[in-house]
């Protein structure tokens, strides 16, 4: 009887020991990304800087090829307090010029473009400045970016100040010739207007 019975619920075992299976699987996944954000996050506080309620989580850029003139900077930066604060111009002594760039694709086109007023940071928020959106726009470079160097930088933030930073400078992704050279044209064209 008891066997029946158990056999009876045995759908309902089976369909019990689905769904823990889907569970540990659903676990296993989030396990692999909380791993992956830890050693994301490991990268991170080897490489970072601190300046008021603010993180700057590794900022790096690309090595650049010789003939090269642009170059873009890309780092996140956290706030953890409970105001918001405005990253509002970049310094950097390796270029002529440094400004807070935006590129987004518009009809299958990839256009960059300088951030009016800067970039806002809000409270609790982490804005990711990474290649194919948010980025520092190194115009003018006075020498190409050697991988395995460091690019010294100054954020400056409304409320935080200045923040003295370094870029790592990384290995040279096969598009970012491209897609900077295109860029330089277009703002220098952008300028003359
Ligand atoms: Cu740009």
């Amino acid at each position: 009887m008891r066997h029946v019975l158990h056999a009876g619920s045995g759908t309902g075992r089976s369909l019990a020991s689905l769904i823990i299976a889907s569970l540990r699987h659903a676990m296993l996944v989030l396990a692999g990304l909380c791993l992956t954000a830890g050693l994301a996050l490991g990268t991170a506080a080897a490489h970072e800087f601190k300046a008021g309620t603010l993180t700057i989580g590794h900022p790096w850029t690309r090595a650049t090829p010789p003939s090269a003139k642009v170059g873009g900077g890309f780092m996140s930066i956290t706030n953890n307090g409970t105001s918001p604060d405005r990253l509002v111009a970049v310094e950097c002594e390796a270029a002529g010029v440094a400004e807070i760039h935006h590129m987004a694709t518009e009809n299958g086109v990839m256009k960059m473009q300088a951030v009016p007023g800067g970039l806002e940071i809000a409270p609790g928020a982490t804005v990711k400045l990474a290649p194919g959106g948010y980025h520092v726009m190194f115009m003018e470079l006075k020498q190409p970016f050697t991988q395995g160097s460091s690019i010294k930088g100054t954020l400056v933030f409304e409320k935080a100040g200045r923040v003295p930073v370094s870029f790592k400078v990384e290995a040279i992704a096969s598009k970012a010739p491209d897609a900077h050279h295109d860029h330089g044209g277009k703002m220098h064209g952008g300028k003359t207007q």
